[in-house]
C-alpha cells in the first residue's frame, strides 16, 4: 500500500526526531579544570516527544501542523534511580505553561528521552496557575520528594496589575516517580517563597528545608538569601522560623539576589552546594552559578564559600527567552565520585556538565574567598603571582639543565 503525503510527512519528523535523540554527547575542549562542559544541550523544545506537539491524524489535521508548541525546556531536578539517569524537567508550552516531565539517559549525557506522557501533577484546593524548578531528593523517610514553585495571582494586586503573582513552594512525594501524591504547600512567615529545597536527612528529628524568603515576586525586598529552617512533619509543613544561611551581599556576584540549586551532597568534608547568583548589569539580570561547603552536623553553618562564580554562562548560552542566565536545580553524584551537574541557560535550553567529589571540594577549600575589596582582591592575586614566579623559575632552570649536549634544548615530556 502506497504511503499518504501525509504519512510521509509523519514518518519524517519521526526520524529526525530519533536522529535528534540518539545524538551521541561529547566533552568541549579546554575547559578549566573543575568542570567540563559538554557539546550539544542535553534537552530542547524539539526534544519534547512529537506525539505531545502534533494531532498525528489526517483527518483533524491535514495540514500537520504543530498545534500545541512547546516553548523551552530548562531547569530540572535529577536523580539516579534504578540504573538510570532521571532529569524532571521544566517544559513550557507555547501558551507559558510549564509543567513537569521526566527524561532518562542511560549515560548522564546524552540519549535523554521523555518518558511517554508528562506529569499530571495533583492540586491542592487552590490550583496552580504555573508550576516550575522541580528539586527531588530521596530523603531519609524512604519518600523521593519533588519541592517547587506554584505560582498564583496575587488577590491582592490592583485591578490594572494583572502581573503580580505570589510564589510558593508545592510539595509532591512518590516512590517510583509515576504516582505522586499531592502535599500540602509550605507554609511559611515569608509572603514569597522560591528555590526551596529538602534537605535529605533528618535535623533533630524533623525536616530541614533551605529556603528564599522574599518581601515581593521580584525584588528580595528586606529578605532575600538562602534561609533555613525545621518542621516537624512534612504532611503540612510549617516553618515558625527561618535563620538565613547565605546572604545577598553588596559587590558580589549575589548582590541582587540567590537560590539554592539542588540538595546538597554529603561528602567527608561537609555539605556540598550548588546555587545561583543574580546581580544587575545595564543589560539586565546575570544569573551565575556558585558552589559553598557547610557543616555536616550543623549544615546552616558555612564553612568555604570561593569569590565569584563557579559556573557563569558562555557562547550559546547566554542567549534565549531570559538571556544571560544559567540555572541548575538538579545534579547528581555516582558512587565512584563522578557529579553531573544539570543546568539551564537563559531559560532555554538544558545542558550537563561533569566534574568529581574530590575535584569540587578541592575547589570549595582552596579557592580564596571573596575579599569584598578591590584591593585585597589584587593581594590575593599577588600571592598567586608571587608563588607561581618561583614555579616558573624553577621550570626554566629544570628546561636548561634538559638541554641536549649539543647545545639545542630537549622537547620537555610533557610536550611530546
Ligand atoms: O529567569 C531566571 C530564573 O528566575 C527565577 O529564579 P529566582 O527566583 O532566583 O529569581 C525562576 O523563575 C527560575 O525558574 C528562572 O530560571
Amino acid at each position: 500500500m502506497n504511503r499518504s503525503a501525509f504519512q510521509k510527512k509523519v514518518d519524517r519528523l519521526l526520524r529526525e526526531q530519533e536522529r535528534l535523540l540518539a545524538r551521541p554527547n561529547a566533552q568541549s575542549p579546554g575547559g578549566n579544570g573543575v568542570f567540563a562542559r559538554y557539546r550539544h544541550p542535553v534537552l530542547t523544545a524539539a526534544h519534547a516527544p512529537i506525539s505531545w506537539r502534533y494531532d498525528l491524524n489526517e483527518k483533524t489535521n491535514p495540514f500537520l501542523m504543530e498545534r500545541m508548541g512547546i516553548n523551552a525546556v530548562f531547569n530540572a531536578g535529577a536523580i539516579f534511580h534504578e540504573g538510570k539517569f532521571l532529569v524532571v524537567a521544566r517544559v513550557e508550552g507555547a501558551d507559558r505553561k510549564s509543567f513537569f516531565a521526566i527524561a532518562e539517559s542511560p549515560n548522564g549525557v546524552d540519549r535523554f528521552r521523555f518518558w511517554e506522557a508528562p506529569i499530571l501533577l495533583p492540586q491542592t484546593t487552590a490550583p496552580d496557575t504555573n508550576v516550575y524548578d522541580m528539586r527531588l531528593v530521596k530523603h531519609a523517610d524512604g519518600w523521593i520528594y519533588g519541592l517547587f514553585c506554584t505560582e498564583r495571582k496575587d488577590p491582592k494586586a490592583p485591578a490594572w496589575d494583572t502581573s503580580s503573582a505570589v510564589a510558593q513552594c508545592g510539595i509532591v512525594r512518590t516512590r517510583d516517580l509515576k504516582r505522586w501524591e499531592r502535599l500540602a504547600d509550605l507554609k511559611s512567615r515569608s509572603p514569597q517563597q522560591r528555590n526551596v529545597v529538602l534537605h535529605p536527612e533528618w535535623i533533630d528529628g524533623k525536616y530541614a528545608f533551605y529556603t528564599r524568603p522574599q518581601d515581593d515576586f521580584i525584588q528580595t525586598g528586606k529578605g532575600g538569601g538562602i534561609g533555613w529552617g525545621l518542621a516537624a512533619k512534612i504532611e503540612k509543613a510549617v516553618l515558625d522560623r527561618e535563620i538565613v544561611v547565605d546572604s545577598r551581599e553588596y559587590h558580589t556576584i549575589q548582590e541582587v539576589k540567590n537560590g539554592l540549586g539542588p540538595a546538597p551532597i554529603r561528602t567527608p568534608r561537609g555539605w556540598l552546594h550548588l546555587a545561583h547568583g543574580v546581580r544587575n548589569t545595564a543589560a539586565g539580570l546575570r544569573y551565575v552559578l556558585y558552589l559553598f561547603l557547610a557543616e555536616l552536623e550543623r549544615p546552616w553553618i558555612v564553612t568555604h564559600k570561593p569569590a565569584g562564580y563557579f559556573l557563569a554562562p558562555e557562547g550559546e548560552e547566554r542567549v534565549g527567552d531570559v538571556s544571560n542566565v544559567v540555572f541548575s536545580n538538579g545534579w547528581i553524584a555516582r558512587p565512584g565520585g563522578k557529579v553531573y551537574i544539570y543546568y539551564a541557560s537563559s531559560d532555554t535550553r538544558l545542558h550537563v556538565a561533569t566534574s568529581t567529589v574530590p575535584r569540587l571540594l578541592d575547589y570549595v577549600l582552596h579557592t580564596p574567598a571573596d575579599p569584598l575589596l578591590s584591593h585585597r582582591s589584587v593581594e590575593q592575586r599577588m600571592e598567586l603571582i608571587a608563588a607561581n614566579r618561583t614555579l616558573l623559575q624553577a621550570r626554566k632552570t629544570s628546561a636548561r639543565t634538559a638541554a641536549r649536549p649539543d647545545g639545542r634544548f630537549a622537547t620537555p615530556r610533557s610536550m611530546r
